[in-house]
């Protein structure tokens, strides 16, 4: 009676488990693994789950963590137990192991089961692709893009993305993975520094001194020696405030569409932090539901194998909605679901307006003033046109 039914010959799978959505990274921080359970509640209301195949993750092994990440960092990760920080050293604590314990990546009660669940749901869809069961496989509870072989690092423990890309690299020669987090993917990057088999692709806003992390300028395309074939692999689309829906599906499907017909990718892998909505609480960027949509549309009409992570997302309300379209982009029912958010919503007070499409002025009052002028957008195109000069299939 929702209407929404499964189309034929089209596979989606989703992914997540209810244990991961629990956990608590502190009264203050702003990850909340709660957005997981509003966004599910959502997309299960628009009557979704009826048109993919639905499936609890499991928890990642110690095994397959350890296909990146250090032993010696999973040994401590799986046996640290959360210790109150002092108030006063939160934010300067000198020396901390593996940057663990403080402020972005706090102990908190059953991390390891935290991390393991985001990776595990990660792979499984990794696998669903790579056995060709599905076409498009969803872990909104993945995207963890900065953890390192052997640190965390802001709010990232375990890198769920690197664990499934690698995944997939043992059926696909080539995988292109794109980031449109506010966020410099900066880990899932560095892991694929070395090969050409990875083309990484972040899209976010970038200010050395004053926006984490901090790398992610235009220039840096991995390590130039001539002995590196990842060199000219990493692309970077550095970003000001204020960027608009418009001005980023110009520059999202110019530079996507040059990097498909270039390095022609077997699969992509798609990171859709939703902290680059207008109004996040975190983010700096003035994009709607439609406009970071627009993303996913673009992937999945490349017609390759794609995976949709979550990622970065602040403010719950706008993650839920977004997520909740991008769902119901991937199973291809974005025309036919109600704008009006369905009556037996749970939660529906939290969404504030009972639109999935708030405009600019619901969602702020006053909209951030857009810091990116058109020449400079066109700069960043032609930069990124000449780098794929020194990049083949
Ligand atoms: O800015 C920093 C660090 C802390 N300073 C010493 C520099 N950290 C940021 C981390 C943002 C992480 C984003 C993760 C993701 O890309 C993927 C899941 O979205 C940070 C910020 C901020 N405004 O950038 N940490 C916090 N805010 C924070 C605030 C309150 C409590 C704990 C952390
Ligand atoms: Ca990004
Ligand atoms: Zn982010």
């Amino acid at each position: 009676e929702s209407g929404i039914t499964r189309p034929k010959g089209y596979n989606v799978s989703f992914h997540c488990n209810p244990d991961m959505e629990k956990h608590h990274f502190g009264m203050t921080h702003p990850m909340k693994p709660w957005r997981l359970t509003l966004s599910k509640s959502l997309i299960y209301s628009y009557g979704m789950s009826f048109a993919m195949d639905n499936y609890i993750s499991r928890a990642a092994t110690y095994e397959e963590l350890a296909s990146f990440h250090s032993t010696d960092y999973l040994d401590f990760l799986g046996t640290v137990l959360p210790e109150p920080v002092p108030r006063d050293l939160e934010n300067q604590n000198p020396d901390l192991k593996f940057n663990l314990g403080g402020s972005d990546c706090p102990l908190f009660d059953g991390l390891y089961d935290y991390c393991s669940l985001s990776a595990g749901g990660a792979l499984d869809a990794a696998r669903k692709i790579t056995s060709k069961q599905s076409d498009i496989a969803i872990a909104w509870g993945g995207g963890l893009h900065h953890a390192k072989k052997a640190e965390a690092s802001g709010f990232c423990y375990i890198n769920d993305i690197v664990i499934a890309i690698l995944e997939l690299l043992r059926f696909y020669p080539r995988v292109l993975y794109i980031d449109i987090d506010v966020h410099h993917g900066d880990g899932v990057e560095e892991a694929f520094f070395s090969t050409d088999r990875v083309m990484t692709v972040s899209f976010h806003k970038y200010d050395p001194h004053n926006f984490f992390p901090g790398t992610g300028a235009l220039d840096d395309n991995g390590p130039k020696n001539e002995h590196n074939p990842g060199a000219h692999h990493a692309v970077n689309v550095p970003l000001n405030d204020g960027i608009t829906d418009e001005q980023y599906d110009m520059l999202f499907n110019s530079i996507i569409g040059k990097i498909v017909e270039k390095f022609r990718p077997s699969a992509i892998a798609l990171q859709c932090g939703a902290d680059s909505l207008a109004g996040d609480r975190l983010g700096r960027f003035n994009l709607q539901v439609q406009g970071h949509g627009a993303c996913v549309e673009f992937c999945k009409k490349v017609g390759l194998p794609l995976i949709l992570f979550g990622g970065g997302g602040y403010t719950p309300r706008n993650v839920a909605r977004a997520w909740t379209y991008e769902t119901s982009i991937a199973v291809g029912c974005q025309d036919n679901i109600s704008p009006v958010l369905p009556q037996h919503t749970p939660w529906r007070e939290q969404f504030r307006q009972d639109t999935l499409f708030p405009t600019l002025e619901q969602i702020l009052g006053e909209p951030r003033q857009n810091r990116n002028p058109q020449k400079r957008l066109q700069e960043i195109v032609q930069h990124i046109s000449e780098q794929l000069r020194f990049v083949q299939a």
